[in-house]
């Protein structure tokens, strides 16, 4: 892995791989298909507009493993001068036929190549809660060029999905510096931004991949990118994607009321433990596990959120588990690394206050008795 030993050193060696792009250079981007991954990749986009005259194509994916040979034909028939990867744990050796760079966040040890180097700001910070998330990499990346342009809240959108609103409090205080009629919240915290307007700028922006996936997740870049100045515009949908996108999330909104009305109905709520668990229904929308979780923390936040869902294509059951950092005192990773210890085969895992978990139908009822008796 490069030497970086701070953030400053990391934006320098982005800005030294961008400087390198010129006009009538072709590139690609490879981006996760998440909010932090859609915002990251509008402002990268934005950025090689800016400095090139030209938009790059997009590739959303949902995780490292969809790094499909379909996708890598695709890239190889586009020919690219340049691919940057943003958001996802690929190893460069995958993509080493071409130039660029990988820029991921998550756990991970790879190995760069020459001509495709691997960035994680986990090789100089070792604590979680301290890694940046990649939007505010690229936002750092994206004002070191430009330093009076008013694009922090793409990357606030990014942070608020990534529970990393402490570490990046500059950028929300430069929100309120460029729209203080959008965003003017004297104490800046995980829960409060959640219940600012960057709630539902999250929700909006997720709302792409949830409703459409990858076409979707191109959406949600595309709207960005028209409203770059105007956040306003992005949130009333009146620009051509950001129009669409408004759509998407007015059904996701009518299926958050639906899960929070079933919650009452079909959860369990342990009070002694304070644990909810809740079996989602079948539903057309991806990755609904993990936002009714989120918007279940949201109404409950001195509760623990566990919502059980199938797991795509397989017969595994998919448990996305929640809490509000500020009001429960556990770590869900240090839980879940029990829960293993006496259940092997179970796989997950995240940070500190959000969990995912893959597991056997017939091993949740073990798993949730371990789950409440370590809580
Ligand atoms: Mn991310």
């Amino acid at each position: 892995m490069n030497d970086l030993k701070n953030i400053d050193d990391l934006v320098f060696l982005l800005k030294n791989k961008i400087q390198n792009v010129k006009s009538g250079d072709k590139v690609c981007i490879i981006h996760h298909d998440d909010a932090d991954g859609c915002t990251s990749a509008a402002l990268l986009s934005m950025l090689l507009f800016k400095l090139t005259n030209q938009f790059p194509d997009l590739f959303p994916i949902r995780g490292p493993n969809n790094l499909s040979r379909n996708l890598l034909s695709k890239l190889k028939t586009v020919n690219p001068d340049f691919v940057f990867t943003l958001d996802i744990s690929i190893e460069p050796k995958k993509l080493g036929i071409f130039n660029g760079f990988v820029l991921d966040h998550h756990v991970q040890n790879i190995e760069s190549k020459e001509n495709m180097i691997y960035i994680n700001p986990r090789s100089f910070e070792n604590i979680d809660d301290k890694v940046p998330p990649t939007s505010c990499m690229i936002y750092k990346l994206y004002k070191s060029f430009f330093p009076n342009d008013k694009i922090a809240w793409i990357a606030a959108i990014g942070i608020t999905e990534d529970h990393r609103v402490e570490i990046c409090k500059d950028v929300f205080l430069e929100v309120s510096k460029d729209y203080p009629t959008l965003f003017n919240e004297k104490n800046i915290n995980q829960e409060n931004v959640e219940k600012s307007i960057f709630g539902e700028l999250w929700d909006m922006v997720r709302s792409g991949r949830m409703i459409k996936r990858n076409e979707g997740a191109k959406i949600a870049v595309q709207a960005l990118i028209e409203c770059f100045d105007d956040p306003q515009k992005f949130i009333n949908g009146l620009s051509t994607n950001s129009y669409t996108l408004r759509k998407f999330y007015e059904n996701i909104e009518k299926e958050t009321d639906k899960i929070l009305q079933d919650v009452l109905k079909n959860g369990k709520f342990y009070e002694a433990k304070k644990v909810i668990v809740y079996e989602a229904k079948f539903s057309k929308i991806n990755s609904l596990t993990s936002f009714a979780s989120d918007k279940l923390r949201q109404r409950y936040p001195d509760w623990i959120i566990c919502v059980v869902g199938r797991e795509y294509g397989s017969q595994n059951k998919k448990i996305s588990i929640r809490l509000e950092q500020t009001r429960r005192n556990v770590n869900l990773v240090e839980v879940l690394n029990k829960i293993k210890e006496k259940m092997p085969s179970i796989k997950g895992g995240g940070h500190k206050s959000a969990v995912g978990v893959s597991l056997q139908k017939n091993q949740l009822n073990s798993f949730f008795k371990i789950f409440l008796d370590s809580i």
